[in-house]
């Protein structure tokens, strides 16, 4: 397994050198932040970024995620969809000159993850991102000057309006209709060049703002797995997202991914829920949430996983001030306890004659 830390480039306030001295990180994960959605990548900012992150001893195989252009989620214009679809590919031959194995996706429409509050206040005056369902009722993303927090919108008000009508007219089915049409263009490609494709599942994985979510259940994953039945067509499992449906049995989902060897990166954080729509993050610890870690990371010991793996958001610590979710000193600690987990794992594995003893402890 690959430990990496997620890095959002020349603007992020944690610097290269300070992710090089947590221990046992070996990857950045990032993307190029200024090029506007829905055009090429190229090649030489490509090498520049890498080139940035190899002078730190660190490499650059996962991308996260490289964004799809609402046209091609809509599918309304045909011609535009498919030159957009051109435009990902393009962008995928280009990552694959410079070494990328994994680029992450999502098909959320319009918004990316959503959350209802960015300084959640713990018993501990920590901070944490949170989701109150009552709270999004309150929102109307119809209504002028709409604010949601951590969405800085390129939207005019007016475009919004459409965006949001459209997507309630193309409703459930016709999402995922295009996300098919858009993998089966992608897929053979990204193979060609030795990518695999990663969707991030919906975050959170319900109905927000009336807008169809196709992500979110192992039903989903499912579908998407066999309609395109190809080892390039994988998953980015995120406990946090996946968790936040108090009904998905995320083991389930992980060993699902793991059998059919779908699943070429991970996103590991813990959640509480105050009800069934409304949780707010924790530290990575599994006694801090909800989720068993230690049976988390057994499951992909089994497995013998050789993928990429990420602390997901970090709550505010130690009086950071930083992008929420991506302090640097809480996801320090979050990988630095993951890391712990797995060492004890493969030398539990290797003097015990592991499988055996780790399936009983599961
Ligand atoms: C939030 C992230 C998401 C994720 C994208 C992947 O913190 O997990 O923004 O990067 O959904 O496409």
């Amino acid at each position: 397994m690959k430990f990496s830390f997620r890095w959002y480039g020349e603007h992020d306030s944690i610097p290269l050198k300070y992710i090089k001295q947590i221990p046992n990180v070996t990857q950045v994960v990032t993307a190029l932040y200024d090029i506007p959605v829905g055009e090429v990548w190229e090649l030489d900012d490509l090498k520049a970024l890498s080139a940035k992150i190899e002078q730190y001893g660190l490499k650059m195989e996962v991308i996260e995620s490289v964004p799809i252009h609402e046209q091609i989620k809509l599918g309304k214009n045909k011609v535009k969809r498919d030159l957009l679809i051109n435009h990902f590919c393009e962008t995928l031959r280009h990552l694959s000159q410079i070494g990328v194995k994994v680029v992450c996706y999502n098909f959320m429409p319009i918004f990316d993850w959503v959350r209802t509050d960015l300084s959640y206040l713990h018993a501990d005056f920590s901070t944490s991102l949170a989701f109150d369902e009552e709270k999004i009722l309150t929102i109307d993303p119809k209504k002028k000057n709409m604010s949601l927090p951590g969405w800085h919108t390129s939207y005019s008000h007016h475009e919004l309006d459409r965006l949001l009508d459209a997507y309630k007219t193309l409703g459930k089915e016709g999402l995922k209709e295009n996300l098919i049409y858009f993998l089966q263009k992608v897929v053979p490609v990204a193979e060609e060049y030795h990518i695999q494709l990663a969707i991030h599942p919906d975050d959170p994985p319900f109905p927000i703002f009336g807008l169809p979510r196709i992500m979110g259940t192992i039903e989903d994953i499912q579908f998407l797995i066999e309609t395109v039945n190809n080892k390039a067509n994988g998953v980015t499992f995120c406990s946090g997202s996946f968790g936040a449906k108090k009904t998905n049995n995320l083991f389930e989902i992980v060993t699902y991914l793991l059998e059919k060897h779908r699943v070429p990166f991970i996103h590991l954080r813990n959640i509480f829920h105050i009800n069934e729509h409304s949780f707010y993050e924790t530290a990575h610890p599994s006694n801090y949430g909800e989720i068993d870690m230690v049976k988390m990371l057994m499951l992909l010991k089994q497995h013998d996983y050789k993928g990429y793996l990420r602390p997901d958001h970090g709550r505010m610590i130690f009086g950071e001030k930083g992008k929420p979710g991506y302090g640097l000193y809480d996801r320090a600690l979050g990988l630095a306890y993951l890391n712990g987990i797995w060492e004890t794992l493969n030398q539990k594995g290797e003097s015990l004659n592991g499988k055996q003893v780790l399936n009983q402890t599961v």
